[in-house]
């Protein structure tokens, strides 16, 4: 992980005034002047004895940050990606937000776990007999598939997740041998319909038994060590590492034993085309697994003044993908792409990854600021087309 912390003068404090201000014009005199890092490692070098002098906020995203906005199926909280770097894990209350708790969600106290279809005999399981196996199930970055660059590109954060593996609970099941997949349905009633159809009634996924192998996906009951908050779905949440948020079916209510023919469920295909998927497969099994491709973006620029220069740092996170990597260039649309520092290289990819880069711009204007993966045998869909191209105007080189 990158241990480059913001200089300490520029405390917490002080820096939630730089992201309020971040949103304007110049952030200048955030705090007071500060020196370089003391003790950075091998990413701190170009900026030691330097000073900071703001932050550049990204031009063209509007909507405010961190905040709740709307409300049911349309609710949002875009989360600030500004302080990722100091803390690269997001509290509950700052993990981004994409539907709030439905106002019709019945009492999750007496919650109970249906299992149906291809089973011997439908049950109910409760949450006691589940709790008993739950476990840390690691940290990992979680992605809107809707995610953009007029939300900050803040439906996107990371929490260390607990729970219970669904191949477990599935052994334990008197299943039949004809099924082959799941389907995991939640609740997904409001009152209030969604304004301009963003969200269609019907939360649930298909997953195949190897696809729930593959991932290790999991029913999730706590999130950074607490108990699920009821917007993030209480109490019982599908997590599927590696996979975008629309198949991470949020107030779990089911599990339905199904076969090959299983149609493609409404949420599947309402979100077929944000999950590259060839039209909108009407069976689950012609649904490819709608997995995160390797990306990577800032999350925010630093001006500076080193040695009466000025130059620029930028902060980023690189997530997604099948494998760890490290082979990522920075790319400003004047001058040649650059290769990045992540320090150290990474060994997982579970969670983002941060990186750094001393920018140079080399003349007063804006840039469009891009980041390519060096490396041809890694797909990188969403990335190549520009999707998460983040906009900086320079007024000082
Ligand atoms: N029941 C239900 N689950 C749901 C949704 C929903 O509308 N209803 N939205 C999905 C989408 S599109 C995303 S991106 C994630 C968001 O999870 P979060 O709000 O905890 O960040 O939940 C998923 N699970
Ligand atoms: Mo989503």
């Amino acid at each position: 992980m990158l241990t480059y912390d913001l200089p300490v003068r520029l405390g917490r404090r002080s820096f939630f005034h730089c992201s309020l201000c971040a949103s304007g014009a110049w952030l200048l005199g955030c705090g007071p002047p500060s020196e370089g890092p003391a003790d950075g490692g091998p990413c701190d070098d170009a900026f030691r004895g330097g000073t900071l002098l703001g932050v550049v906020p990204f031009a063209g995203e509007p909507i405010p940050l961190g905040v709740r906005r709307g409300e049911g199926w349309d609710g949002r909280l875009y989360a600030d990606l500004l302080r990722v770097p100091e803390e690269p894990v997001q509290a509950n209350d700052a993990f981004y937000l994409r539907t709030f708790e439905p106002d019709l969600l019945p009492p999750t106290d007496r919650w109970s776990l249906r299992v149906d279809g291809l089973v011997e005999a439908p049950r109910a399981l409760d949450l006691e007999t589940l709790r008993a196996d739950v476990r840390p199930m690691g940290v990992h970055v979680l992605e809107c598939s809707g995610n953009g660059r007029a939300g900050g590109f803040g439906l996107m954060s990371a929490a260390a997740w607990s729970g219970v593996p669904v191949t477990e609970i599935l052994a334990r099941l008197d299943v039949s041998p004809s099924a082959t997949r799941v389907l995991i349905s939640g609740f997904d009633e409001h009152s209030v319909p969604s304004v301009d159809g963003h969200s269609t009634p019907g939360a649930s996924w298909v997953l195949s038994f190897a696809e729930l192998e593959e991932t290790g996906a999991f029913l999730a009951t706590e999130m950074n060590g607490a108990p699920l908050p009821p917007d993030h779905g209480a109490p019982l949440r599908l997590y599927v590492p590696g996979w975008y948020g629309c198949a991470c079916i949020k107030w779990v209510d089911a599990l339905t034993l199904v076969g090959e023919d299983v149609p493609a469920t409404s949420q599947m295909q309402e979100f077929a085309s944000r999950t590259h998927q060839d039209g909108v497969p009407a069976l689950a099994r012609d649904y490819r697994p709608p997995r995160m491709d390797q990306a990577a973006m800032p999350v925010r620029i630093e001006k500076w003044e080193v040695e009466g220069r000025i130059r620029y740092r930028v902060l980023g996170v690189l997530w997604g993908g099948a494998r760890p990597t490290d082979a990522l260039l920075f790319f400003d649309g004047a001058s040649d792409p650059r290769p990045v520092e992540v320090c150290p290289p990474p060994t997982q990819n579970a969670t983002w990854t941060l990186w750094q880069h001393a920018w140079e711009p080399h003349a007063i204007g804006r840039y469009e600021l891009t980041m390519r993966v060096d490396d041809r045998s890694i797909p990188t869909r969403r990335l190549d087309t520009g999707y998460y191209m983040r906009a900086v105007d320079i007024d000082e080189v």
